[in-house]
């Protein structure tokens, strides 16, 4: 419960602009209007929250229908239409050995910062990660991550200043045979989508990596600024076209008021979310969870 608790807590900012445009309202023809738009500006896209006004309109309500009744239908609802993108990433179930993973996003994400939270995930449920700080352009970059390596206890391997990403990526591969690491998280350089050099690099990454593997990397994580709401559509374009996306992690979901963003990726891109990122401690990454996110984003 303390777990939800956190969840619900992060929303706050978004929920409680929603809860707004509920409590204390008359049910009248123009209740459902309100609503739609305290939706809308939580950054829920435009087709949904036309879908769900239209449904708040059929469903009827009479007078003595309650607030909370109004959340939980909604609630109820917005769960529905995003089951479908919960994951089992979280759920243990490393499919190859080692399991390789990309992380991939622009700059400020919070590439780094999830990736040392999914390693101390695997680490606590008896996996041996290791990292690989391929983000060779600023050393402060490699800095970071061996901070974190340190902290979880878990391996790393460092790319020299400069050196080739995609080599790194290849070196890490064989390295984690003889370390006996079964899930290889690889960092990368924050690309702004526009930088079509390091968006080859990210490709060529990839194209090594599957030198040794032919079905790796076994998955390409995006991850999103949750800050910047439906702003982050464009990333998901660029992303999506040039290197392919298995999953998505939202971050700093405990600091936005677009907390309505996550339906309007998934209505766009139906592309699941394997995670999302509510602070900047270790166990502040939360598996994906429709029932929780629906039910956090009214405050339920
Ligand atoms: N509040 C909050 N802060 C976060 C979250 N995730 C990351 N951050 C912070 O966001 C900032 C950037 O995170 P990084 O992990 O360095 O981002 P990055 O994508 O690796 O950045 P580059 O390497 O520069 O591309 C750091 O200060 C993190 O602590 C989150 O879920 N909530
Ligand atoms: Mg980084």
């Amino acid at each position: 419960m303390e777990f939800f608790n956190k969840i619900k807590d992060a929303f706050k900012k978004t929920s409680e602009k929603i809860s707004l445009s509920i409590v204390g309202k008359k049910i009248d023809e123009n209740f459902a209007q309100e609503i739609e738009d305290a939706l809308i500006m939580a950054d829920v896209g435009v087709k949904t929250v036309s879908a769900l006004a239209k449904k708040l309109t059929n469903r009827k309500f009479s007078k003595e229908t309650t607030d909370q009744e109004v959340k939980q239908f909604l609630a109820d609802e917005i769960c529905e239409l995003l089951k479908p993108y919960e994951s089992n990433f979280f759920r243990d179930n490393l499919s190859h050995n080692p399991e390789i993973i990309l992380i991939i996003g622009v700059n400020g994400g919070g590439k780094t910062t999830t990736i040392a939270k999914i390693a101390s995930f695997f680490k606590t449920s008896g996996h041996s990660p290791l990292l690989v700080a391929a983000d060779t352009f600023r050393a402060a970059a490699v800095e970071q991550l061996k901070y974190w390596a340190e902290k979880i206890s878990v391996n790393i391997l460092e790319g020299k200043e400069k050196v080739d990403a995609a080599s790194l990526a290849y070196d890490s591969v064989k390295l984690a045979s003889v370390l006996n690491c079964d899930v290889v998280l690889i960092d990368t350089a924050g690309r702004m989508q526009n930088r079509s050099d390091l968006l080859d690099e990210l490709e060529k990454m990839k194209r090594v990596v599957k030198k040794l593997d032919e079905s790796a990397p076994h998955k390409i994580i995006l991850v999103l600024d949750g800050l910047i709401g439906q702003a982050s559509h464009n990333q998901v374009d660029v992303f999506l076209n040039k290197i392919g996306i298995d999953g998505i992690i939202v971050t700093k979901l405990d600091g936005t008021a677009k907390g309505g963003a996550i339906i309007s990726l998934t209505e766009k891109y139906r592309i699941p979310i394997f995670a999302i990122g509510i602070g900047e401690s270790l166990d502040d990454l939360k598996p994906f969870s429709a029932s929780e996110y629906a039910r956090a984003l009214l405050g339920l």
